[in-house]
């Protein structure tokens, strides 16, 4: 078979997954509660069918078998989270020893098998009883969370070789405090600020903890989701809305955890409207001395960016759309189930950009997939066949490669995800795996992208 697209030798192939969103047995093994299980009991009726975390697809109990089916289609690599309220429930104190052991279980069994665990310690997750302290606007809650990655670290640190702090966390400043989909559901930009901040030092205590330990080698870096942002043309005013857009939506992590420096025209427009967070001596140079080793990159879709058509009403609450307005490009590509544009190009545009202003940052692809509603439309022969998927991976892929000939230092490409999980407010709407969950029985079932993926794996190309 001749490969046209070869990558590097040793390239990660795998997949992403989270804790709440593929674990299930969410009152089981001594799980405390986190803020997903209490919105869903406070409002089940925001989760699409009313389905919340207590149904997933069952990792809990089914990893082995699912280690083995990694395996044949030719993971070397594969993410998952821990689970805070499992490891620690209550967010404080003791360890609870039967989720150690679960977690254990889980890294031996992958590393029997030859694919490399790669271990994230927060994915949205806050133990419920943090979050009544503050959650992320609480510095207490700050420190609790760098105890709890010092007891994953002499945990696992004997045989884990790549640590994240975070998945995407604007995620959950955007979610549960700008736009109303994660819990709190708060709209407040000065508290979301506030979050951030905070976020970016746990995620530098947490390095600095890693770094004072001894990990045998072990990298560690944070997964962000970035949304390469484009003007809708080169008028300095769609320009300017874009640059801001960028500012808030990428470099707010992206800087601080690679650069170890907010970008000063952000800091500029936060103090300029009052908006800045609070913070506390030697908090900058914590940042600055805790940069990381290594980059996930969550790439699904871009931001399209004009200038503001009106001013903003300068007594409406302050917030980044101030600034910029949403663009939908004529002709532009969509995954209308997502509802979200299809711009493989983007992958490329963001490694260019880490090798040209990022120091060329050692990153991956840590997610990227499509997710597609009611798949069982698309069997065939007993199989769905996601011919969509394996089009929308090799699109992006194509990119990817282009951008490693010219230099980018991107290892490997993780897709999410390994199957069909649980995905937040939108619950099983829309399927993203390489393998089937049948909800009831829990029943795996490879889709044709399990096969491809195999043989691209195997050809380490395609
Ligand atoms: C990312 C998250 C994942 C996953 C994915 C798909 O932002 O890290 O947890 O859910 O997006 O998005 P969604 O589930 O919203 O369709």
């Amino acid at each position: 078979m001749s490969v046209q697209f070869k990558f590097p030798d040793g390239f990660w192939w795998g997949s992403a997954t989270s804790a709440t969103q593929i674990e299930g047995a969410a009152d089981k093994g001594g799980k405390g509660k986190n803020i997903w299980d209490e919105w869903y009991a406070v409002e089940p009726n925001r989760f699409f069918e009313g389905v919340g975390p207590q149904t997933t697809s069952g990792f809990y109990d089914k990893y082995k078998e699912d280690v083995q089916l990694m395996k044949q289609i030719g993971h070397n690599t594969f993410r998952l989270s821990i689970s805070w309220s499992r490891l620690i429930p209550g967010g404080r104190g003791e360890v609870n020893q039967e989720a150690a052991a679960f977690y254990n279980n889980v890294i031996d069994e992958l590393i029997a098998n030859d694919i490399e665990p790669f271990v994230n310690l927060y994915h949205f997750d806050m133990p419920l009883e943090l979050q009544n302290e503050g959650g992320w606007e609480s510095r207490a809650v700050v420190d609790a969370y760098a105890d709890y990655a010092r007891e994953a670290f002499k945990l696992f640190g004997d045989r884990v070789g790549k640590w994240f702090t975070f998945n995407e966390p604007i995620v959950p400043v955007e979610g549960g405090y700008l736009y109303d989909f994660h819990y709190p559901n708060v709209v407040d930009a000065k508290r979301a600020a506030q979050v951030g901040y905070h976020t970016m030092v746990a995620h530098a205590k947490a390095v600095e903890v890693f770094r004072s330990l001894d990990m045998k080698g072990a990298q560690i870096g944070i997964i962000l989701n970035l949304t390469p942002s484009y003007p809708r043309s080169q008028n300095p005013a769609d320009l300017k809305a874009s640059r801001i857009a960028d500012l808030f939506f990428n470099r707010s992590f992206l800087d601080p955890s690679v650069l170890g420096e907010y970008p000063q025209e952000l800091i500029d427009i936060l103090e300029e409207h009052g908006q800045l967070p609070v913070t506390e001596p030697g908090d900058g140079q914590l940042i600055k001395s805790n940069t990381v080793d290594l980059l996930g990159v969550n790439y699904y879709q871009p931001r399209r960016v004009k200038a503001k058509e009106t001013l903003p009403n300068p007594y409406s609450p302050f917030m980044p759309e101030w600034f910029f307005d949403h663009y939908e490009m004529p002709g532009r590509k969509m995954n209308k189930y997502r509802g979200w544009e299809i711009y493989e190009k983007g992958i490329y545009d963001i490694m260019m950009n880490l090798k040209e202003n990022y120091g060329n940052i050692e990153s991956f692809i840590s997610e990227n997939g499509m997710g597609v509603q009611d798949e069982d439309r698309f069997i065939k022969d007993g199989q769905i066949q996601d011919d969509y998927r394996i089009e929308f991976i090799k699109g992006h892929l194509e990119w990817l490669h282009k951008a490693i000939e010219e230099g980018a230092n991107a290892k490997g490409y993780h897709l999410w995800s390994f199957m069909d999980n649980w995905s937040w407010m939108n619950a099983y709407k829309n399927r993203y795996g390489f393998f089937s969950v049948d909800i009831e029985t829990k029943e795996r079932t490879p889709k044709k992208s399990a096969d491809w993926i195999k043989q691209v794996s195997e050809n380490n190309g395609f």
